[in-house]
């Protein structure tokens, strides 16, 4: 395998703008925090540095709408993430915030870095100022009506009611919300980081984590380095489509102030995204000074033996893949010293729902995880979270499944396997281990139970032990495939449950107590087995579990460097003699139904408010615009034109320039398909041209028309296309 010697584990910073649901939790923190453990039980050198990414728009928005201030807002909400966390057992080494003046100067350390290298490009672009406020208006800052369905409250960057992606320049009446001014436009300087220039070397570098493209001598070496398939193919989209320029500043009070004294850099901050996947390390260097050895973050940074992992969601990769690692060849580029790691993995999950639907927290759909906590204990929401772990596609999560794993899976079997051995070992043999544990039965305690039917066997007719089990469990975590190690978990405590049920020591001590005391070392050294098996994923119960067993200490106190407690679970844990706690506890307490129902109610108010809200959307659709005459409409020219070149609109991400044959004429058209075509696949396409509508300019660029497009789900747009014969410039009507 790989010859890293520890590990970084990050995971996204979540925004300090509201309280994180459980969505989050499934797919990146939760996660995290099981491969964290797994690796500590391993006695590896891991470190998980999280924390709150407390700049951004977003912030300063609920600000204002509050009346208080941004840094009230992320005190708010740094606060209660982090405490939600805690409750949740999210074991972060470090958790820090990006307003820390360490990460402050840790940003601003890299914007100069890249500025004298003369990599950053500076651009004037026109921007929305408002002159009451006297403040340039970024997108989420304008508000207007929107060009395609007429929303009168769309924001500069989207329009809610029609999901259309907009830029504040294409709104009509266009105002700002911060004084109701209509804005004027201003030139402003910004800098921009040249994506493309690293193109290449980002190719190499993803090339080596692909499994299509990495040299296969490296496979098997470099395994756990491959990434998934969603992470290759939101890259290779981004890849393929060329690299753009990409703006890193803007103008706002609240953020990193651009590190310049220069006119140009007054009252601009650096963008959100830019600081954000810096405060990783920042939040490193806090946690080695805090720990009294301020250098020791170079060994996680700047050591190649340290292996970066970025937990994260699916929306956040191309950051974590394309745009963090770019900036990081640009600090190395021309040094031989202080060079920054690239992350040798990014295992990004897709979306978990909840009852069906999406978690929105604008839509006030959403379970948070400091309110679930307060119901339900941590660890059977992780271990039903953990099973619906949305690895390569999106999950659902529900109340019903809530219920039924705690109740079946961690109640009924794991925690009534527990208090079984627990409970007959007090009662019958005086709360001691009664004889020294056969490690030979331990080890195939699945396939002692001789009838023949219930041996367990793997697809190569080989007998299924538990040091091979175990193997698997830790190769499912290696690869990040946390479902699978949790529910192979589970099915060894299955495993022993049976091993118990089938046994029947209430019966065989009767006739053969040697027999029985036996099968009650094996059950308790399975107890112990699983204690430390399940620590990842619920590791207050497992502390439970091991007091319960005799011991004083917590597993975390077990922990030691080079020493593998998941190699300690293969062998008996508990010889003859050790002495349990005396007592038992019930692990998990079922849930009632009537513990579920309001829950299930308040579930079917806010479904109903959503489809009540998607029917007036759907009616809204249906209410047609005022009447026009015959001769309005026949006022509108459409014409079927050809597609004849393409290209993409420098710095318009959403536009593609067309250039369009209709008959003897050629027209240029920007067409705001770029999202959903390719320059390539629109050449050769008949389209319909709106032909006589007046001339407009965008970013520069004159548009002598519109085509039409039909928006389907998910705001995917399809250009309408007339086919038939010598069609080309003909009148549509
Ligand atoms: N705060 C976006 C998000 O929460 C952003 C992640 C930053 S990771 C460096 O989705
Ligand atoms: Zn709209």
């Amino acid at each position: 395998m790989s010859d890293f010697q520890r590990t970084l584990v990050t995971t996204a910073l979540p925004y300090a703008n509201g309280p994180v649901h459980l969505g989050h939790l499934a797919g990146v923190y939760l996660p995290a925090d099981i491969y964290v453990r797994y690796k500590r039980l391993k006695g590896e050198d891991i470190i998980h540095i999280g924390g709150s990414d407390e700049h951004g728009v977003p912030i300063t928005i609920t600000a204002e709408k509050e009346g208080i201030s941004p840094r009230d807002v992320v005190d708010r909400y740094h606060r209660m993430n982090l405490d939600a966390f805690s409750k949740c057992h999210i074991s972060f080494d470090y958790y820090g915030r990006t307003t820390s003046e360490v990460h402050h100067k840790t940003a601003q350390e890299f914007f100069l870095e890249i500025e004298q290298k003369g990599i950053f490009q500076q651009k004037t672009e026109k921007l929305f100022f408002d002159t009451k406020a006297e403040r340039f208006l970024s997108d989420r800052y304008v508000t207007g009506t929107c060009p395609i369905c007429n929303n009168p409250e769309a924001n500069g960057d989207q329009c809610e009611q029609c999901g259309t992606h907009l830029s504040p320049l294409e709104l009509i009446n266009p105002k700002s919300k911060l004084s109701d001014a209509t804005p004027e436009l201003r030139d402003t300087m910004h800098w921009y980081f040249p994506l493309g220039r690293f193109q290449e070397q980002l190719e190499v570098y993803v090339n080596e984590h692909d499994l299509q493209t990495i040299s296969p001598d490296d496979v098997t070496k470099r395994i756990d380095s491959l990434w998934r398939s969603n992470v290759i193919n939101y890259t290779r989209t981004w890849l393929k489509q060329g690299l753009n320029d990409r703006a890193i500043t803007r103008d706002l009070s609240w953020g990193i102030k651009v590190p310049l004294e220069s006119e140009e850099a007054a009252g601009k901050v650096l963008y959100v995204w830019f600081d954000a996947v810096l405060g990783y390390i920042s939040f490193t260097k806090e946690w080695a000074v805090e720990r009294g050895e301020s250098n020791l973050w170079t060994s996680y940074w700047q050591d190649p033996k340290c292996r970066l992992v970025h937990f994260i969601g699916k929306d956040n990769v191309v950051f974590h893949t394309l745009m963090f690692p770019a900036i990081l060849m640009a600090w190395n580029e021309g040094r031989d010293h202080d060079c920054y790691n690239l992350a040798d993995n990014v295992p990004a999950s897709e979306f978990m729902n909840f009852e069906g639907r999406k978690f929105s927290k604008s839509r006030n759909y959403a379970v948070y995880l400091g309110e679930f906590l307060e119901k339900f204990p941590a660890d059977t929401l992780r271990y039903s979270i953990a099973m619906n772990y949305p690895e390569n596609k999106d999950t659902d999560f529900s109340w019903q499944d809530f219920q039924n794993r705690t109740n079946g899976e961690l109640a009924d079997t794991l925690g009534n396997f527990i208090k079984r051995s627990v409970d007959f070992t007090n009662s019958k043999f005086d709360g001691v281990v009664p004889i020294d544990c056969p490690s030979d039965v331990m080890k195939s305690f699945t396939v002692i139970l001789t009838h023949d039917n219930d041996v367990e066997i793997d697809e190569l007719g080989n007998r299924v032990d538990l040091d091979d089990l175990i193997d698997e469990i830790g190769q499912a975590y290696e690869q990040f495939h946390f479902r699978d190690a949790v529910s192979k978990t589970m099915d060894i405590a299955r495993k022993a449950n049976r091993f118990l049920t089938q046994n029947e020591p209430w019966k065989l001590i009767k006739s053969d107590r040697d027999a029985a005391a036996k099968i009650m070392s094996v059950s308790l050294n399975l107890c112990h087995t699983l204690a430390l098996l399940f620590y990842p994923v619920i590791p207050e119960t497992c502390n439970r579990i091991y007091a319960m067993l005799g011991f004083e200490g917590t597993i975390e106190s077990l922990i030691k460097p080079g020493v593998s407690l998941l190699e300690q679970a293969k062998m008996p844990g508990l010889q003859k003699g050790h002495k349990l706690c005396g007592n038992s506890e019930i692990l998990f307490t079922k849930i009632e139904d009537s513990a579920i129902a309001p829950e299930l109610e308040k579930i079917a108010a806010l479904l109903a408010e959503a489809e009540k809200r998607e029917a007036g959307a759907e009616q809204c659709r249906m209410e047609f615009k005022p009447e026009i005459s015959f001769d309005d409409f026949q006022k509108v020219d459409l014409r079927v034109a050809r597609v004849i070149a393409a290209e993409k609109v420098q710095k318009a991400g959403k536009l593609l320039k067309l250039q369009l044959q209709v008959g003897s004429v050629t027209k240029q058209v920007l067409a705001g398909i770029a999202k959903h075509y390719t320059p390539e696949e629109m050449i050769g396409k008949n389209v319909v041209l709106v032909a006589n509508l007046a001339e407009r300019s965008i970013r520069d660029e004159v548009s002598e028309g519109m085509i039409l497009a039909v928006e389907g789900a998910d705001g995917k747009l399809f250009v309408l296309e007339p086919s038939g014969d010598e069609i080309n410039g003909k009148l549509i009507q």
